[in-house]
């Protein structure tokens, strides 16, 4: 199903931030020998491509210079890559880090902004590595801001066909793209339950699909606001359920409790 990391099961992608802000895990990944200390133990915890960012996409976080951002990652990406050869995808909008971070040793690209971005486009091609297109309504500072669609699924199936479309124009290889309905940016808790319970149309583009649902506010609010480090077992519960639902990749802050979680669900899969 999805053989862009040689393997035929759905894959964990182990976040790490490298931001001072970021919400889930408070900014404690922002020294570079605790974060290469932490990869290590998510390699070990059978996760299979780490996302590296430096720049938060919480609600209000501030924006980060093109230097800055590389000045947090880049050091990461290097120090990693010094000790292991596992994937390493670099989450940004930018084309300068985008470029950075792969000549670092980053091996593919994630951008919540679906390579809108200035050069993101034309970088990526160049670049040749898979890169996810995330689909998002508004800007990070404004998008929970009253997200309103018509239909939350036609709609971002269309806005993920048109960016396939200009991918595709602008020189990426169909088979190095990944498509991901962007859970939580832009929409209410009401449109990520309709897009979870439609993600298998999400297959029709003939893509691998990554979900991203850990510790995000929709499952806080099902489990009586649940706070972020109360929403484990209703992480593990989602992700499992889109990789029953043939999703690719498992965007994930608990690397461990996932793993064993989907090892189960593909015995299950493949039994007779
Ligand atoms: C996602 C993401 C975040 C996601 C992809 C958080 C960077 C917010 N969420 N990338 N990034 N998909 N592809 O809660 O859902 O982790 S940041």
């Amino acid at each position: 199903m999805n053989n862009l990391f040689g393997q035929n099961y759905p894959i964990v992608m182990g976040i790490l931030n490298v931001t001072p802000d970021s919400f889930s895990d408070g900014g404690n990944y922002f020294q570079h020998d605790t974060a290469v200390k932490h990869v290590n133990k998510m390699i070990a915890d059978g996760a299979a491509i780490i996302d590296i960012g430096g720049e938060s996409t919480r609600p209000g976080a501030e924006a980060v210079s093109i230097d800055e951002e590389c000045q947090r990652v880049i050091p990461v990406i290097t120090a990693i890559r010094n000790e292991s050869d596992i994937p390493i995808s670099i989450d940004t909008s930018k084309a300068a880090v985008m470029s950075e971070a792969v000549n670092a040793g980053a091996s593919m690209i994630n951008d919540v902004n679906a390579l809108r971005s200035e050069n993101a486009l034309i970088v990526s091609a160049q670049l040749d590595v898979p890169v996810c297109i995330m689909h998002m309504q508004g800007e990070p500072r404004s998008m929970q801001h009253k997200p309103a669609y018509e239909d939350v699924v036609t709609e971002i199936k269309e806005f993920l066909s048109a960016r396939i479309n200009d991918c595709v124009e602008a020189g990426i290889k169909h088979e190095n793209i990944i498509v991901d309905p962007g859970f939580g940016f832009g929409k209410t808790v009401a449109h990520n339950f309709s897009l979870f319970k439609h993600l298998d149309e999400f297959l029709e583009f003939n893509v691998p699909l990554l979900v991203g649902v850990s510790r995000k506010s929709m499952i806080g609010a099902v489990l009586n606001n649940a706070p972020v480090d109360e929403r484990l077992h209703g992480s593990v519960a989602l992700a499992t359920l889109a990789a029953w639902m043939n999703a690719s990749i498992l965007r994930v802050h608990d690397v461990k409790a996932t793993a064993d979680a989907l090892k189960l669900c593909w015995a299950i899969k493949e039994a007779k």
